[in-house]
């Protein structure tokens, strides 16, 4: 497999219970390197347009409701099939159906506030860090 870029954020669940390297750790461990990274709070516009696929699902007012409660920390990991590594750490979307140590499994209270974000293809990563990051904001060492 190639080495690949792929967008994640830690959600304000995750922010507010003061996790962040923890869960920052276990990235690192596994060979993930952060290349880009950055703090902020999302505007209700922001994560609408981050959440656009989903416009149209019934959970998508609750979905951006949750991603703008508190700050957010985006960032691109870097590495060895990075965008399903990163899945695999982040656990399923549901934390009560997560694989016991993932991160969803191990932080997130509900399917709502589920801790992490993580690209699920190629394309979404390629639209997702251009969403957040220029090229000259990323780091790859
Ligand atoms: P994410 O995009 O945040 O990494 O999560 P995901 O790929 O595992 O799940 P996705 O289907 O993309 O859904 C995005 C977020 O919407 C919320 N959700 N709620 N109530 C529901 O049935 C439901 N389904 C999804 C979750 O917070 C999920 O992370
Ligand atoms: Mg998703």
């Amino acid at each position: 497999m190639a080495n690949q870029r792929t967008l994640s954020i830690i959600k304000p669940d995750a922010v507010a219970k003061n996790v962040i390297g923890e869960i920052e750790s276990r990235f690192e461990k596994e060979g993930l390197k952060i290349v880009a990274a950055r703090m902020l709070q999302l505007s209700e516009e922001k994560a609408g347009g981050f959440y656009a696929e989903h416009k149209e699902r019934p959970f998508f007012k609750d979905l951006v409701g949750f991603m703008t409660s508190g700050p957010v920390v985006v960032q691109v990991l870097e590495g060895e099939d990075a965008i399903a590594k990163n899945r695999d750490l982040m656990g399923a979307t549901n934390p009560k159906e997560a694989v016991p140590g993932t991160i969803r499994a191990d932080f997130a209270e509900s399917i709502d506030a589920n801790a992490v974000h993580g690209s699920d293809s190629p394309e979404s990563a390629e639209r997702e860090i251009a969403y957040f990051f220029e090229a000259n904001e990323i780091f790859p060492r």
